[in-house]
């Protein structure tokens, strides 16, 4: 297989026309890993966005996003990677390097989760991330992790059982193990998705390694399906968890309410990061393979190789964004972006909303809100009534839990 600059800049034009929504940045990422091999580093130079006009790239101007008002749920952690909420109101918080969980009750009171993860392996993209409740948590108490095991040299998901006052996650059942770790920790995905049927949706990265993303035989690159017992779910690819391929690092899964629309996030190198829908068997287009070395001068979604590749509903052009989680808004109180994805961005420091097509194959208006204001964002979990817990990534103890709801009137 033979490349050339053709495309590539057919592509970089493709995106320029595409892209809807451009945002100017104090730093641009040059190793193409906009999570970093050091993701406790800060955003410092003050406000991204806040570069002169003159400096901006082409494209119509970022539209600033509804007024939101901000709270802070915990603070003094180093980067919370993942928060969940139980139906009682307590919330639930992991720091990534540590693998330290925490349950933050309403007022603030704030104690350990004991549960044995074994060593994490904690180095560059890895560490204790994705977190999510059971559909069926009132009465199972069943929790589900994903971290890098240092013994194991992977990254895994986990089943638990809380305890009722949340003390410590029991009885850990692996339901998926083997997904590919980087040596350095890069690309490691691991963000976790309940459906309300039960099943687990996973996100995985391609952990630095050319020949994953197309390998059905491997975990990496993908998006998994599985029950809650760990066996494949009944639209993934032969009898393998398997149930779209050909990703980088999904980081952002999130269903669209009131719709069987599963949308996911992910990473360009320098340039295209991605939402995309998500479409059991389907190649999304990522293919950094030369000859098992890993080369990221290639398309995310190459659809010169890849005919059928499915096309990213958005994507960043260049530069990239850095998107983490993504979570639907679902309240009347957001007015007119009721309805939007919301995507958490690390490099660029904000967060924006993207109204989807009724199909969820293109984006039709974005926004953006807390632009600059609390460094790197990285998850985000709708709580009822409106507002989203949203963790911060920045590292060194600064961390923090936020409640983001729109403002008032
Ligand atoms: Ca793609």
């Amino acid at each position: 297989m033979h490349r050339t600059e053709f495309p590539r800049t057919l592509a970089r034009l493709a995106a320029l026309v595409a892209v809807v929504m451009v945002v100017p940045l104090t730093a641009c990422s040059t190793t193409g890993d906009p999570d970093g091999g050091s993701s406790g580093s800060t955003d410092s130079g003050g406000a991204p966005g806040a570069g002169s006009p003159g400096s901006q790239p082409p494209g119509p101007p970022v539209t600033q996003g509804p007024v939101v008002e901000v709270e802070t749920v915990a603070d003094g952690m180093t980067i919370p990677w993942d928060v969940v909420r139980d139906p009682d109101g307590v919330i639930v918080t992991g720091e990534r390097g540590s693998g330290t969980l925490y349950a933050i009750r309403e007022g603030g009171e704030r104690s350990t989760v004991e549960a044995d993860f074994g060593e994490v392996y904690d180095r560059g993209e890895s560490g204790l991330m994705g977190m999510a409740l059971a559909e069926d948590f009132v009465t199972s108490r069943e929790v589900y992790t994903c971290h890098s095991s240092a013994e194991a040299a992977d990254n895994r998901v986990t089943a638990w059982t809380a305890t009722g006052d949340w003390s410590a996650l029991e009885s850990p059942r692996v339901l998926v193990d083997g997904i590919l770790l980087a040596d350095r920790g890069l690309h490691s995905g691991c963000r976790i998705l309940v459906h309300p049927d039960g099943t687990l949706y996973v996100g995985t990265g391609d952990a630095f390694t050319g020949p994953a993303p197309q390998d059905l035989g491997v975990l990496s690159g993908k998006i998994l399906h599985i029950t809650r017992d760990g066996e494949p779910a009944d639209d993934t690819i032969g009898d393998s968890p398997v149930l779209t391929y050909g990703h980088r690092n999904v980081q952002g899964l999130a269903l669209r309410p009131d719709s069987d629309q599963i949308v996911a996030a992910e990473h360009g190198p320098d340039v295209d990061d991605e939402v995309n829908l998500v479409l059991a068997g389907s190649n999304y287009g990522w293919d950094p393979n030369s000859g098992g070395r890993y080369d990221q001068d290639v398309p995310m979604t190459d659809t010169r190789d890849f005919p059928d590749a499915v096309e990213a509903s958005w994507r960043s052009g260049d530069p990239t964004l850095a998107p983490g989680g993504i979570a639907f808004l679902d309240d009347p109180a957001w007015g007119e972006w009721d309805g939007a994805l919301a995507v958490a961005m690390l490099k660029t420091s904000q967060i924006v909303l993207m109204t989807l097509s009724e199909d969820g194959t293109s984006v039709t208006a974005t926004a953006a809100i807390l632009r600059g204001e609390r460094g790197r964002l990285r998850s985000i979990t709708p709580e009822p009534g409106g507002s989203l817990l949203v963790t911060t990534s920045n590292g060194g103890g600064t961390d923090k839990v936020l409640r983001v709801r729109p403002a008032a009137g």
